[in-house]
């Protein structure tokens, strides 16, 4: 309560301030006291460029990957920074260093959000803030936007930088603390007032990055967004090796270059066959039948349901692909029964075509796998091989759980993560959550300061054919920062399904049909165990 006093207290000065000068007066000040900061040096970061970009209307400015994807909010006017923060030369001759992207609104609102990365990071995004935030990016709502590229050039997922210790200690770790704190003060210095709070959103390794602030850095953020955390790349590029040779070990050869076809051990209409069944048996759990799976835990389809009474035929599974099926998704098992990383879950996503295909379709050993498609796999060898890799160890997040440091200055954090993610399991992040109620005081005690959300049908971070990715959650997290207020759902929209909406509920939770009221609205679902 403290806590909300202070920041009612901290806004209502503001509001009084800002009332008190004429916009254009503002805008002027923003104007020149932007462009008078490039070639400055604030908060270790040397600032190259410093201009004001004019506001945007909606459908002008691509926020997302494909071109489609523009901005539905408009943007405000805003003075875009770009510097960078320990600039030099590396052991392999090249440039590395935290290049930093920040975009100030002339109205802002307070807080301060800080952009997690992807992939391998190396990438620059726009300071826009659009993870978790459904279809109003950070910057639309005025808050201050960092981003960084983690320290080095290039993105995608080469590990070439890996090679120069700073670089692979700014992946590892020290990007966040370094990049939050330098966009801290480069704030301050803009502003001439105090943050009154500081936000984390990330999906993937932003999520990975989310995960570490709460963990090694807990006084940085008041509220942190960690979408499908890499926490543990080493174990779950495991896990997609293991299905990836239990998957080509059945799939069809091409006779004309001799090789595996990747994805082939299940021919589309099987996959048809697969999505089918498990609909038949997940779908009605939820109490309605609407093409989505809404109790994970209580799915329990087997592929045995299809498997033919002999050999293989259109409408049924042999028993090679059912034995297939049930290994991969079980994950790796030891020899003597150790479980490596969690099992996938059968999903609606998993046999889903793409750019980040479904679980199902697996063929390569990682995300990317080099064009590699193994047949074979020594698991306890190469588990022995990722326990020696000093950066990955200093990398993953899936050990700590002791966040009562996070927790006792009033943290919060949101997780969601994609049932049909096929990179990393949703089970694994169900895992981390549980262990997390373990080691903070139990369920009950951790979801006043944590909570998970599972997003059926969504792969990695977004998209399904069969999904409802869109949702707010960084509305319900601030509220949650400043009030106490745990949200007891998050409400989600999506291209999938035009005018339907459902509730994401917190874990163990799930959205169940009333069993009356509009098919389509969330409003007739509620959130039970
Ligand atoms: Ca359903």
């Amino acid at each position: 309560m403290r806590a909300f006093s202070l920041w009612a207290a901290c806004g209502a000065v503001a509001a009084v301030v800002m009332a008190a000068l004429p916009a254009q007066a503002q805008s002027q000040r923003s104007a020149k006291g932007c462009a008078e900061m490039a070639g400055k040096t604030i908060g270790g970061v040397v600032i190259a460029k410093a201009a004001l970009v004019p506001g945007a209307a909606p459908g002008t400015v691509q926020i997302g990957f494909a071109p489609t994807e523009k901005n539905k909010m408009a943007f405000p006017a805003y003075c875009r920074v770009d510097g960078e923060i320990g600039g030099r030369t590396g052991a392999d001759g090249k440039h590395y260093g935290l290049a930093v992207a920040m975009a100030l609104p002339a109205d802002w609102n307070g807080y301060f959000l800080m952009m997690g990365g992807g992939g391998l990071n190396g990438n620059l995004a726009a300071p826009l803030g659009p993870v978790g935030a459904g279809d109003r990016p950070a910057l639309a709502r005025g808050f201050a936007v960092v981003s960084t590229d983690g320290g080095h050039r290039g993105g995608g997922f080469s590990d070439a930088f890996t090679n120069d210790q700073q670089a692979g200690l700014d992946f590892g770790f020290n990007a966040v603390p370094t990049v939050a704190a330098a966009g801290k003060e480069v704030v301050r210095a803009y502003y001439s007032r105090p943050i009154a709070r500081s936000f984390f959103t990330g999906c993937s390794t932003g999520g990975r990055e989310g995960m570490e602030a709460a963990e090694r850095y807990p006084f940085l953020f008041d509220g942190i967004i960690t979408g499908a955390p890499a926490m543990r790349t080493d174990r779950s590029n495991l896990a997609l090796k293991w299905a990836a040779v239990a998957f080509n070990r059945i799939s069809p050869m091409d006779l004309k270059t001799g090789k595996i076809v990747p994805g082939g051990a299940f021919s589309p209409s099987d996959r048809q066959l697969l999505i089918g069944a498990l609909l038949k048996a997940c779908d009605e759990q939820d109490g309605l039948k609407d093409g989505m799976v809404f109790d994970v835990a209580g799915c329990r389809f087997d592929p045995a349901v299809l498997q033919c009474s002999a050999g293989k035929a259109d409408g049924c599974l042999s028993v090679e692909q059912v034995a297939a099926m049930k290994t991969a998704f079980a994950g790796p098992i030891t020899p003597d029964g150790r479980h490596v990383y969690s099992a996938h879950p059968y999903d609606t996503g998993m046999a889903m075509p793409g750019p980040i295909p479904g679980f199902l379709l697996n063929s390569t050993a990682g995300p990317v796998g080099g064009g590699v498609l193994p047949t074979s796999m020594d698991l306890m060898a190469d588990e022995a091989h990722e326990n020696a890799d000093a950066l990955q160890q200093l990398v993953d997040t899936y050990n700590w759980t002791n966040l009562s440091s996070f927790y006792g200055h009033g943290g919060k954090q949101i997780f969601y993560h994609g049932v049909s993610d096929p990179w990393f399991s949703a089970l694994d992040t169900v895992d981390y959550y549980q262990r997390l109620a373990r080691a903070n005081g139990g369920a009950e005690k951790l979801s006043q300061s944590s909570r998970l959300f599972l997003v059926p049908g969504m792969g990695h971070c977004a998209g399904g054919p069969a999904t409802l990715d869109q949702f707010d959650a960084l509305s319900l997290l601030v509220d949650w920062v400043n009030t106490g207020k745990a949200p007891d759902q998050v409400v989600a929209t999506g291209a999938a399904f035009p005018g339907r909406s459902r509730p994401l509920c917190p874990f163990p939770q799930h959205a169940q049909y009333r069993g009356q009221g509009d098919p389509q609205a969330a409003s007739s679902f509620e959130c039970r165990v």
